[in-house]
Protein backbone atom coordinates (compact mmCIF):
# COMPACT_ATOMS: atom_id res chain seq x y z
CA UNK A 1 0.00 0.00 0.00
CA UNK A 2 1.30 3.43 -0.79
CA UNK A 3 1.89 5.54 2.42
CA UNK A 4 0.72 9.17 2.07
CA UNK A 5 3.10 11.54 3.47
CA UNK A 6 2.00 14.53 5.02
CA UNK A 7 4.66 17.51 3.61
CA UNK A 8 4.96 21.49 3.97
CA UNK A 9 7.27 23.10 1.54
CA UNK A 10 8.77 26.48 1.66
CA UNK A 11 10.90 28.61 -0.65
CA UNK A 12 13.07 32.05 0.95
CA UNK A 13 10.62 34.90 1.18
CA UNK A 14 11.64 37.21 -2.10
CA UNK A 15 12.43 41.12 -0.61
CA UNK A 16 9.62 43.49 -1.33
CA UNK A 17 12.16 46.01 -2.90
CA UNK A 18 12.61 44.49 -6.16
CA UNK A 19 11.21 42.33 -9.00
CA UNK A 20 11.58 39.08 -9.21
CA UNK A 21 14.93 38.01 -11.55
CA UNK A 22 16.47 34.75 -13.05
CA UNK A 23 18.38 33.71 -9.74
CA UNK A 24 14.65 33.94 -7.92
CA UNK A 25 13.44 31.65 -10.54
CA UNK A 26 16.16 28.99 -9.99
CA UNK A 27 14.75 28.20 -6.41
CA UNK A 28 10.73 28.86 -7.04
CA UNK A 29 11.15 26.18 -10.28
CA UNK A 30 13.45 24.04 -7.92
CA UNK A 31 10.99 23.88 -5.31
CA UNK A 32 7.96 23.41 -7.82
CA UNK A 33 9.42 20.19 -9.07
CA UNK A 34 9.92 18.99 -6.51
CA UNK A 35 6.38 19.63 -5.56
CA UNK A 36 4.50 18.93 -8.29
CA UNK A 37 6.35 15.44 -8.45
CA UNK A 38 5.16 14.44 -4.75
CA UNK A 39 1.56 16.01 -5.89
CA UNK A 40 1.70 13.24 -8.34
CA UNK A 41 2.96 10.58 -6.41
CA UNK A 42 -0.42 11.37 -4.01
CA UNK A 43 1.20 12.56 -1.60
CA UNK A 44 -0.84 15.67 0.77
CA UNK A 45 1.55 18.29 -0.30
CA UNK A 46 1.17 22.33 0.11
CA UNK A 47 3.48 24.89 -1.39
CA UNK A 48 3.96 27.82 -0.01
CA UNK A 49 5.85 31.29 0.10
CA UNK A 50 5.69 35.08 1.35
CA UNK A 51 7.42 38.53 0.41
CA UNK A 52 9.80 39.24 3.16
CA UNK A 53 8.19 42.64 3.58
CA UNK A 54 10.38 44.45 6.34
CA UNK A 55 13.86 46.20 6.73
CA UNK A 56 15.98 49.39 6.49
CA UNK A 57 16.19 48.63 2.24
CA UNK A 58 12.74 48.75 2.15
CA UNK A 59 12.43 51.63 3.90
CA UNK A 60 14.71 53.58 1.72
CA UNK A 61 13.53 51.99 -1.35
CA UNK A 62 9.91 53.69 -0.06
CA UNK A 63 11.62 57.10 0.29
CA UNK A 64 13.43 57.37 -3.11
CA UNK A 65 10.01 56.70 -4.99
CA UNK A 66 8.04 59.06 -2.82
CA UNK A 67 5.27 56.63 -1.25
CA UNK A 68 4.66 55.02 1.44
CA UNK A 69 6.08 51.35 2.50
CA UNK A 70 2.82 50.13 2.68
CA UNK A 71 2.16 51.26 -0.53
CA UNK A 72 4.87 49.83 -1.95
CA UNK A 73 4.78 46.07 -0.66
CA UNK A 74 1.82 45.91 -2.17
CA UNK A 75 2.64 46.96 -5.45
CA UNK A 76 5.81 44.82 -5.42
CA UNK A 77 3.39 41.69 -3.77
CA UNK A 78 1.31 41.81 -6.94
CA UNK A 79 3.91 42.12 -9.42
CA UNK A 80 5.83 38.87 -7.85
CA UNK A 81 2.48 37.26 -7.39
CA UNK A 82 1.94 37.46 -10.90
CA UNK A 83 5.75 36.73 -12.08
CA UNK A 84 5.43 33.47 -10.07
CA UNK A 85 2.13 32.61 -11.69
CA UNK A 86 3.28 32.97 -15.05
CA UNK A 87 6.38 30.67 -14.19
CA UNK A 88 3.33 28.37 -13.17
CA UNK A 89 4.71 28.12 -9.77
CA UNK A 90 1.71 26.28 -7.90
CA UNK A 91 2.33 27.96 -4.78
CA UNK A 92 -1.13 26.69 -2.49
CA UNK A 93 -0.48 30.52 -0.65
CA UNK A 94 1.62 33.14 -1.14
CA UNK A 95 1.26 35.79 1.66
CA UNK A 96 3.73 38.74 3.25
CA UNK A 97 5.23 39.28 6.30
CA UNK A 98 3.47 42.22 6.37
CA UNK A 99 0.25 40.64 8.04
CA UNK A 100 -1.65 39.96 11.44
CA UNK A 101 -1.01 36.61 11.38
CA UNK A 102 2.89 37.22 11.36
CA UNK A 103 2.93 40.29 13.92
CA UNK A 104 0.93 37.26 16.21
CA UNK A 105 3.16 34.73 16.03
CA UNK A 106 6.79 37.07 16.21
CA UNK A 107 5.20 38.56 19.19
CA UNK A 108 4.24 34.93 20.42
CA UNK A 109 7.93 33.44 19.72
CA UNK A 110 9.21 36.55 21.01
CA UNK A 111 7.64 36.52 24.32
CA UNK A 112 7.82 32.70 25.12
CA UNK A 113 11.98 33.00 24.23
CA UNK A 114 11.80 36.14 27.08
CA UNK A 115 10.18 34.17 29.46
CA UNK A 116 12.75 30.79 28.83
CA UNK A 117 15.62 33.32 29.03
CA UNK A 118 16.57 32.79 25.74
CA UNK A 119 16.77 36.63 25.12
CA UNK A 120 18.77 39.21 26.75
CA UNK A 121 19.16 43.03 27.06
CA UNK A 122 22.38 44.75 26.12
CA UNK A 123 23.44 48.08 25.24
CA UNK A 124 25.67 48.70 22.50
CA UNK A 125 27.32 51.22 20.16
CA UNK A 126 26.39 51.43 16.81
CA UNK A 127 27.25 53.59 14.17
CA UNK A 128 24.53 56.38 13.60
CA UNK A 129 23.86 58.72 10.19
CA UNK A 130 22.99 62.14 11.75
CA UNK A 131 22.13 63.03 7.96
CA UNK A 132 19.87 60.22 7.57
CA UNK A 133 18.95 59.96 11.20
CA UNK A 134 19.05 56.16 11.35
CA UNK A 135 21.51 54.05 12.98
CA UNK A 136 22.77 52.07 9.60
CA UNK A 137 22.36 48.62 8.70
CA UNK A 138 25.39 46.90 8.04
CA UNK A 139 25.13 47.08 4.32
CA UNK A 140 25.23 50.74 4.56
CA UNK A 141 28.43 50.89 5.77
CA UNK A 142 31.47 50.86 4.25
CA UNK A 143 35.25 51.58 5.05
CA UNK A 144 38.66 49.66 5.49
CA UNK A 145 39.02 45.93 6.57
CA UNK A 146 40.38 46.08 10.17
CA UNK A 147 42.17 42.71 9.42
CA UNK A 148 44.01 43.28 5.82
CA UNK A 149 42.98 46.43 5.52
CA UNK A 150 41.73 46.59 2.09
CA UNK A 151 38.96 49.50 1.13
CA UNK A 152 35.50 49.68 0.49
CA UNK A 153 34.14 46.70 2.42
CA UNK A 154 30.68 46.22 3.73
CA UNK A 155 29.87 46.40 7.77
CA UNK A 156 29.61 42.79 7.91
CA UNK A 157 32.70 40.70 6.12
CA UNK A 158 35.71 41.24 4.27
CA UNK A 159 35.18 40.64 0.42
CA UNK A 160 39.00 40.58 0.23
CA UNK A 161 40.43 38.36 2.96
CA UNK A 162 36.77 36.63 3.99
CA UNK A 163 36.89 37.17 7.90
CA UNK A 164 33.30 38.86 9.72
CA UNK A 165 33.31 41.73 11.85
CA UNK A 166 30.97 44.14 13.50
CA UNK A 167 30.59 47.78 11.61
CA UNK A 168 32.18 49.62 14.56
CA UNK A 169 35.82 47.92 13.89
CA UNK A 170 35.34 49.27 10.35
CA UNK A 171 38.58 51.73 9.52
CA UNK A 172 37.47 55.02 8.51
CA UNK A 173 33.72 53.95 8.18
CA UNK A 174 31.58 56.00 5.46
CA UNK A 175 27.90 56.50 5.14
CA UNK A 176 26.86 54.93 1.76
CA UNK A 177 23.93 56.92 2.31
CA UNK A 178 25.02 60.34 2.94
CA UNK A 179 28.60 59.88 2.32
CA UNK A 180 29.54 61.64 5.94
CA UNK A 181 31.26 59.30 8.62
CA UNK A 182 28.76 57.95 10.78
CA UNK A 183 28.89 58.64 14.46
CA UNK A 184 28.85 55.95 17.78
CA UNK A 185 25.64 56.09 19.48
CA UNK A 186 24.55 54.16 22.54
CA UNK A 187 21.39 51.95 22.27
CA UNK A 188 19.80 49.06 24.16
CA UNK A 189 18.95 45.52 22.43
CA UNK A 190 17.72 42.37 22.58
CA UNK A 191 20.06 39.85 21.90
CA UNK A 192 18.86 36.05 21.19
CA UNK A 193 21.16 33.53 23.14
CA UNK A 194 22.24 31.30 20.54
CA UNK A 195 25.34 30.18 22.59
CA UNK A 196 22.74 27.90 24.78
CA UNK A 197 21.38 25.90 21.39
CA UNK A 198 24.69 24.70 21.16
CA UNK A 199 23.90 21.14 22.17
CA UNK A 200 21.06 20.73 20.53
CA UNK A 201 21.97 22.37 16.97
CA UNK A 202 24.73 19.69 16.99
CA UNK A 203 22.33 17.24 17.42
CA UNK A 204 20.02 18.33 15.11
CA UNK A 205 22.88 18.93 12.48
CA UNK A 206 23.48 15.22 12.74
CA UNK A 207 19.99 14.36 12.25
CA UNK A 208 20.01 14.30 8.67
CA UNK A 209 19.13 17.74 7.91
CA UNK A 210 21.64 18.99 5.24
CA UNK A 211 23.83 17.18 2.56
CA UNK A 212 27.53 16.14 4.20
CA UNK A 213 29.57 18.94 2.10
CA UNK A 214 27.39 21.82 3.57
CA UNK A 215 27.55 20.37 7.30
CA UNK A 216 31.40 20.14 6.98
CA UNK A 217 31.29 23.83 6.15
CA UNK A 218 29.09 24.43 8.96
CA UNK A 219 31.28 22.67 11.52
CA UNK A 220 34.01 25.53 11.01
CA UNK A 221 31.26 27.53 12.63
CA UNK A 222 31.10 26.03 15.63
CA UNK A 223 34.30 26.07 15.77
CA UNK A 224 34.03 29.72 16.02
CA UNK A 225 31.94 29.76 18.39
CA UNK A 226 27.79 30.73 18.45
CA UNK A 227 27.51 34.46 18.82
CA UNK A 228 24.21 35.91 20.83
CA UNK A 229 22.16 37.42 17.87
CA UNK A 230 21.00 41.07 17.79
CA UNK A 231 17.02 41.03 16.85
CA UNK A 232 16.60 44.44 17.33
CA UNK A 233 16.40 47.70 15.49
CA UNK A 234 16.19 51.02 15.95
CA UNK A 235 13.47 53.64 14.71
CA UNK A 236 12.89 54.64 12.32
CA UNK A 237 12.51 51.22 10.45
CA UNK A 238 9.40 49.94 8.37
CA UNK A 239 8.97 46.43 10.63
CA UNK A 240 6.97 44.85 13.49
CA UNK A 241 7.16 47.68 16.75
CA UNK A 242 8.65 45.11 20.03
CA UNK A 243 5.85 45.25 22.72
CA UNK A 244 6.13 47.63 25.29
CA UNK A 245 9.54 49.15 24.23
CA UNK A 246 10.02 52.15 23.17
CA UNK A 247 11.10 52.85 18.91
CA UNK A 248 12.35 49.32 19.02
CA UNK A 249 11.90 47.01 16.53
CA UNK A 250 11.68 43.38 15.60
CA UNK A 251 14.99 42.52 12.97
CA UNK A 252 13.45 41.75 9.98
CA UNK A 253 15.72 38.37 10.05
CA UNK A 254 13.67 37.36 12.83
CA UNK A 255 10.19 37.98 11.45
CA UNK A 256 11.06 36.43 7.51
CA UNK A 257 11.42 32.84 8.87
CA UNK A 258 8.32 33.60 10.94
CA UNK A 259 6.70 33.71 7.91
CA UNK A 260 7.14 30.43 6.81
CA UNK A 261 4.70 29.70 10.22
CA UNK A 262 2.07 32.67 9.64
CA UNK A 263 1.98 32.15 6.09
CA UNK A 264 0.98 28.44 7.12
CA UNK A 265 -1.71 29.83 9.47
CA UNK A 266 -3.32 31.98 6.61
CA UNK A 267 -3.61 28.85 4.36
CA UNK A 268 -5.83 27.18 7.21
CA UNK A 269 -7.75 29.98 7.68
CA UNK A 270 -8.98 29.52 3.95
CA UNK A 271 -8.67 25.34 4.00
CA UNK A 272 -10.68 24.45 7.07
CA UNK A 273 -9.45 20.42 6.40
CA UNK A 274 -5.97 21.99 7.77
CA UNK A 275 -5.32 21.62 11.44
CA UNK A 276 -2.22 24.39 12.15
CA UNK A 277 -0.90 22.44 15.34
CA UNK A 278 -0.86 19.36 13.98
CA UNK A 279 1.50 20.72 11.28
CA UNK A 280 3.53 22.77 13.51
CA UNK A 281 3.56 21.17 16.84
CA UNK A 282 7.09 20.53 18.42
CA UNK A 283 6.68 16.47 17.86
CA UNK A 284 4.61 17.11 14.67
CA UNK A 285 4.38 13.65 12.05
CA UNK A 286 4.19 15.97 9.22
CA UNK A 287 7.21 16.99 7.24
CA UNK A 288 8.90 20.49 6.09
CA UNK A 289 11.71 21.62 3.89
CA UNK A 290 12.93 24.61 3.04
CA UNK A 291 14.53 25.50 -0.39
CA UNK A 292 17.23 27.78 -0.21
CA UNK A 293 20.11 29.27 -1.46
CA UNK A 294 23.63 28.92 -0.09
CA UNK A 295 24.13 32.67 1.29
CA UNK A 296 21.37 32.20 3.68
CA UNK A 297 22.83 28.68 5.31
CA UNK A 298 23.65 29.56 8.75
CA UNK A 299 19.93 31.82 9.08
CA UNK A 300 17.92 28.54 8.19
CA UNK A 301 20.53 26.14 9.86
CA UNK A 302 21.70 27.82 13.31
CA UNK A 303 18.86 30.79 14.31
CA UNK A 304 16.14 29.44 12.43
CA UNK A 305 15.75 25.79 14.01
CA UNK A 306 17.26 27.33 17.73
CA UNK A 307 13.69 29.90 17.56
CA UNK A 308 11.75 27.14 16.80
CA UNK A 309 13.02 24.93 19.45
CA UNK A 310 13.42 27.28 22.11
CA UNK A 311 9.57 28.52 21.76
CA UNK A 312 8.77 24.68 21.14
CA UNK A 313 7.61 24.75 17.71
CA UNK A 314 8.42 21.55 15.42
CA UNK A 315 11.77 22.05 13.46
CA UNK A 316 12.32 21.89 9.54
CA UNK A 317 13.07 17.91 8.55
CA UNK A 318 15.79 19.13 6.14
CA UNK A 319 16.86 21.75 4.29
CA UNK A 320 17.50 21.88 0.40
CA UNK A 321 20.17 24.20 -0.65
CA UNK A 322 21.16 25.57 -3.99
CA UNK A 323 24.35 27.75 -5.65
CA UNK A 324 23.56 30.61 -7.36
CA UNK A 325 23.40 31.65 -10.59
CA UNK A 326 25.47 33.05 -13.05
CA UNK A 327 24.77 34.60 -16.56
CA UNK A 328 27.31 32.79 -19.23
CA UNK A 329 29.97 33.16 -16.49
CA UNK A 330 29.36 36.41 -15.01
CA UNK A 331 27.64 37.57 -12.36
CA UNK A 332 24.37 38.79 -12.85
CA UNK A 333 24.04 42.92 -12.09
CA UNK A 334 22.36 45.53 -13.18
CA UNK A 335 25.01 47.54 -13.82
CA UNK A 336 26.86 45.04 -16.00
CA UNK A 337 24.09 45.11 -18.37
CA UNK A 338 23.16 40.97 -17.94
CA UNK A 339 20.02 41.63 -15.15
CA UNK A 340 17.06 39.68 -16.64
CA UNK A 341 13.69 39.49 -15.02
CA UNK A 342 10.99 37.24 -15.29
CA UNK A 343 8.92 39.57 -16.67
CA UNK A 344 11.25 40.15 -19.17
CA UNK A 345 12.28 36.64 -19.65
CA UNK A 346 8.04 36.26 -20.74
CA UNK A 347 8.15 38.91 -23.34
CA UNK A 348 10.79 36.69 -25.80
CA UNK A 349 10.31 33.15 -24.39
CA UNK A 350 8.71 30.79 -22.72
CA UNK A 351 8.42 29.59 -19.18
CA UNK A 352 8.49 25.53 -19.41
CA UNK A 353 12.19 26.29 -21.64
CA UNK A 354 13.53 27.95 -18.37
CA UNK A 355 11.99 25.39 -15.94
CA UNK A 356 13.74 22.66 -18.44
CA UNK A 357 16.93 24.10 -18.35
CA UNK A 358 17.35 25.10 -14.71
CA UNK A 359 16.44 21.19 -13.75
CA UNK A 360 19.18 19.67 -16.13
CA UNK A 361 21.71 21.44 -14.52
CA UNK A 362 20.46 21.36 -10.81
CA UNK A 363 20.86 18.94 -8.14
CA UNK A 364 21.37 18.40 -4.86
CA UNK A 365 24.62 20.39 -4.14
CA UNK A 366 26.10 24.02 -3.71
CA UNK A 367 28.43 24.30 -6.94
CA UNK A 368 27.06 27.73 -8.83
CA UNK A 369 24.98 26.83 -11.87
CA UNK A 370 25.78 28.70 -15.09
CA UNK A 371 23.13 29.53 -17.56
CA UNK A 372 24.72 29.92 -21.14
CA UNK A 373 22.99 31.08 -23.79
CA UNK A 374 23.98 28.48 -26.41
CA UNK A 375 23.68 25.47 -23.95
CA UNK A 376 20.53 26.36 -23.63
CA UNK A 377 19.34 26.26 -26.95
CA UNK A 378 21.78 23.29 -27.79
CA UNK A 379 19.27 21.85 -24.94
CA UNK A 380 15.87 22.79 -25.80
CA UNK A 381 15.92 22.27 -29.20
CA UNK A 382 18.45 19.39 -29.03
CA UNK A 383 16.55 17.24 -26.19
CA UNK A 384 13.24 18.65 -25.57
CA UNK A 385 12.24 19.50 -29.43
CA UNK A 386 14.80 17.16 -31.12
CA UNK A 387 14.37 13.76 -28.88
CA UNK A 388 11.15 14.07 -27.10
CA UNK A 389 8.32 16.04 -28.84
CA UNK A 390 9.87 14.32 -31.91
CA UNK A 391 8.95 11.10 -30.95
CA UNK A 392 5.38 11.95 -30.45
CA UNK A 393 5.24 13.43 -33.75
CA UNK A 394 7.23 10.60 -35.71
CA UNK A 395 4.76 8.33 -34.68
CA UNK A 396 1.58 10.62 -34.50
CA UNK A 397 1.99 11.10 -38.29
CA UNK A 398 1.15 7.52 -39.58
CA UNK A 399 -1.12 6.73 -36.12
CA UNK A 400 -2.86 9.87 -37.39
CA UNK A 401 -2.90 9.07 -41.42
CA UNK A 402 -3.27 5.75 -41.77
CA UNK A 403 -5.11 4.33 -38.48
CA UNK A 404 -7.51 7.02 -38.18
CA UNK A 405 -6.17 7.71 -34.62
CA UNK A 406 -6.07 4.41 -33.26
CA UNK A 407 -3.20 3.23 -31.30
CA UNK A 408 -3.36 -0.79 -31.84
CA UNK A 409 -4.74 -3.81 -29.82
CA UNK A 410 -1.53 -4.81 -27.99
CA UNK A 411 1.97 -3.88 -28.06
CA UNK A 412 5.37 -5.78 -27.23
CA UNK A 413 4.54 -5.64 -24.09
CA UNK A 414 7.63 -7.48 -22.81
CA UNK A 415 10.04 -4.53 -24.62
CA UNK A 416 7.37 -2.02 -22.39
CA UNK A 417 7.74 -3.21 -19.24
CA UNK A 418 11.51 -3.51 -19.80
CA UNK A 419 11.06 0.59 -20.89
CA UNK A 420 9.28 1.11 -17.70
CA UNK A 421 11.22 -0.80 -15.40
CA UNK A 422 14.64 1.66 -16.69
CA UNK A 423 12.60 4.65 -16.27
CA UNK A 424 12.12 3.88 -12.04
CA UNK A 425 15.38 5.32 -11.00
CA UNK A 426 14.11 8.69 -11.82
CA UNK A 427 12.03 8.58 -9.26
CA UNK A 428 14.79 8.23 -6.99
CA UNK A 429 16.51 11.25 -8.26
CA UNK A 430 13.10 13.00 -8.02
CA UNK A 431 13.56 12.54 -4.58
CA UNK A 432 16.54 13.70 -3.91
CA UNK A 433 16.25 16.53 -5.95
CA UNK A 434 18.71 15.59 -8.25
CA UNK A 435 17.09 16.52 -11.77
CA UNK A 436 20.17 16.77 -13.32
CA UNK A 437 20.32 12.95 -13.25
CA UNK A 438 16.65 12.66 -13.57
CA UNK A 439 17.16 14.09 -17.00
CA UNK A 440 20.03 12.27 -18.09
CA UNK A 441 17.96 9.41 -17.52
CA UNK A 442 15.25 10.97 -19.55
CA UNK A 443 17.26 11.57 -22.15
CA UNK A 444 18.71 8.03 -22.12
CA UNK A 445 15.14 6.62 -22.82
CA UNK A 446 14.13 8.96 -25.39
CA UNK A 447 17.64 7.33 -27.10
CA UNK A 448 16.11 4.09 -26.52
CA UNK A 449 13.14 5.16 -28.24
CA UNK A 450 14.13 7.15 -31.21
CA UNK A 451 16.31 4.06 -31.90
CA UNK A 452 13.78 1.62 -31.87
CA UNK A 453 11.82 3.69 -34.46
CA UNK A 454 14.78 3.85 -36.44
CA UNK A 455 15.24 0.60 -36.22
CA UNK A 456 11.77 -0.56 -37.63
CA UNK A 457 11.74 1.63 -40.05
CA UNK A 458 7.65 2.43 -40.32
CA UNK A 459 8.36 4.50 -43.16
CA UNK A 460 9.51 2.07 -45.11
CA UNK A 461 7.18 -0.98 -43.80
CA UNK A 462 4.08 0.96 -44.61
CA UNK A 463 4.91 0.42 -48.13
CA UNK A 464 4.07 -2.69 -48.22
CA UNK A 465 0.39 -3.67 -47.47
CA UNK A 466 1.22 -6.71 -45.93
CA UNK A 467 3.28 -5.06 -42.67
CA UNK A 468 0.25 -2.37 -41.96
CA UNK A 469 -0.61 -3.86 -38.83
CA UNK A 470 3.21 -4.00 -37.70
CA UNK A 471 3.61 -0.01 -38.29
CA UNK A 472 0.37 0.64 -36.26
CA UNK A 473 2.36 -2.08 -33.45
CA UNK A 474 5.86 0.13 -33.70
CA UNK A 475 4.38 3.87 -34.04
CA UNK A 476 1.82 2.61 -31.19
CA UNK A 477 4.54 1.63 -28.71
CA UNK A 478 6.31 4.74 -30.07
CA UNK A 479 3.48 6.84 -28.47
CA UNK A 480 3.64 4.37 -25.53
CA UNK A 481 7.53 5.74 -24.96
CA UNK A 482 6.82 9.29 -25.41
CA UNK A 483 4.05 8.86 -22.90
CA UNK A 484 6.19 7.38 -20.39
CA UNK A 485 8.86 9.79 -20.49
CA UNK A 486 6.21 12.55 -20.68
CA UNK A 487 4.99 11.75 -16.80
CA UNK A 488 8.63 12.23 -15.62
CA UNK A 489 8.56 15.35 -17.73
CA UNK A 490 5.67 16.58 -16.18
CA UNK A 491 6.51 17.70 -13.23
CA UNK A 492 9.21 20.12 -15.14
CA UNK A 493 7.44 21.33 -17.84
CA UNK A 494 3.76 21.61 -17.10
CA UNK A 495 2.21 23.08 -20.45
CA UNK A 496 4.28 20.94 -22.47
CA UNK A 497 2.11 18.37 -20.25
CA UNK A 498 -1.12 19.74 -20.69
CA UNK A 499 -0.64 19.74 -24.40
CA UNK A 500 0.28 16.37 -24.64
CA UNK A 501 -2.36 15.03 -21.99
CA UNK A 502 -5.02 16.58 -24.89
CA UNK A 503 -3.07 14.74 -27.43
CA UNK A 504 -3.18 11.19 -25.78
CA UNK A 505 -6.59 12.00 -24.66
CA UNK A 506 -5.09 10.93 -20.95
CA UNK A 507 -4.16 12.50 -17.94
CA UNK A 508 -0.24 11.74 -16.95
CA UNK A 509 0.20 10.01 -14.07
CA UNK A 510 2.88 7.55 -12.60
CA UNK A 511 0.37 5.60 -10.92
CA UNK A 512 -0.82 3.66 -14.07
CA UNK A 513 2.21 3.86 -15.74
CA UNK A 514 2.34 -0.26 -15.97
CA UNK A 515 -0.83 0.02 -18.10
CA UNK A 516 0.28 0.89 -21.60
CA UNK A 517 -2.10 2.90 -24.09
CA UNK A 518 -3.64 0.23 -26.23
CA UNK A 519 -7.07 -0.11 -28.77
CA UNK A 520 -7.90 3.52 -27.58
CA UNK A 521 -7.69 6.78 -29.99
CA UNK A 522 -5.33 9.57 -29.86
CA UNK A 523 -5.73 13.53 -31.12
CA UNK A 524 -4.83 14.46 -34.51
CA UNK A 525 -0.53 15.80 -33.70
CA UNK A 526 -0.42 19.42 -33.07
CA UNK A 527 2.97 21.07 -32.59
CA UNK A 528 3.72 20.76 -29.14
CA UNK A 529 7.31 22.81 -28.72
CA UNK A 530 8.52 25.56 -30.77
CA UNK A 531 12.23 25.22 -31.59
CA UNK A 532 14.11 28.56 -29.87
CA UNK A 533 16.25 31.46 -31.62
CA UNK A 534 19.64 31.96 -30.06
CA UNK A 535 18.46 36.04 -31.35
CA UNK A 536 15.66 35.67 -29.20
CA UNK A 537 18.16 35.45 -25.90
CA UNK A 538 20.32 38.22 -27.49
CA UNK A 539 17.27 40.33 -27.70
CA UNK A 540 16.92 40.14 -23.85
CA UNK A 541 19.96 41.20 -23.37
CA UNK A 542 19.75 44.38 -25.63
CA UNK A 543 16.37 45.53 -23.93
N1 LIG B 1 14.41 37.72 2.01
C1 LIG B 1 15.49 36.85 2.35
C2 LIG B 1 16.48 36.78 1.20
O1 LIG B 1 17.63 36.47 1.42
C3 LIG B 1 15.01 35.47 2.62
C4 LIG B 1 14.18 35.33 3.82
C5 LIG B 1 13.77 33.93 4.01
C6 LIG B 1 12.99 33.75 5.22
O2 LIG B 1 16.08 37.01 0.07
N2 LIG B 1 13.75 33.37 6.20
N3 LIG B 1 14.41 32.88 6.94
N4 LIG B 1 15.10 32.42 7.72
ZN1 LIG C 1 40.01 41.90 4.92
Amino acid sequence: MFLKKKILVTCALPYSNGSIHLGHMLEHIQADIWVRYHRMCGNEIYFICADDAHGTPVMLKAKKLNITPEKMIKKVYFEHISDLRNFNISYDNYYTTHSNENFFFSKLIFNRLKKKKFIKKKIIKQLYDYIYNLFLPDRFIKGKCPNCYSINQYGDHCENCGITYGSIELIDPISILSHTTPILCNSEHYFFDLPQFYKFLKNWLNSGVLEEKIKNKMKEWFILGLKKWDITRDSPYFGFKIPNSINKYFYVWLDAPIGYISTFKNLCNHNKKLNFFEWWKKDSNTELYHFIGKDIIYFHSLFWPAILEGSNFRKPTKLFVHGHITLNGLKMSKSKGNFITAKKWLKFLDSDSLRYYYASKLSSNINDIDFNFYDFVYKINGDVVNKIVNLASRNAYFINNYFNNNLSKNIDISFYLKFVEKSKIIHEYFIKCKFSHAIKQIIILSDIANYYIDKYKPWLLIKNNLKKKEVQKICSMGINMFRIIMIYIKPIMPILSQKTELFLKKKLCIHNIKYPLINRKISKFKPLFTRININDLKKIIKE
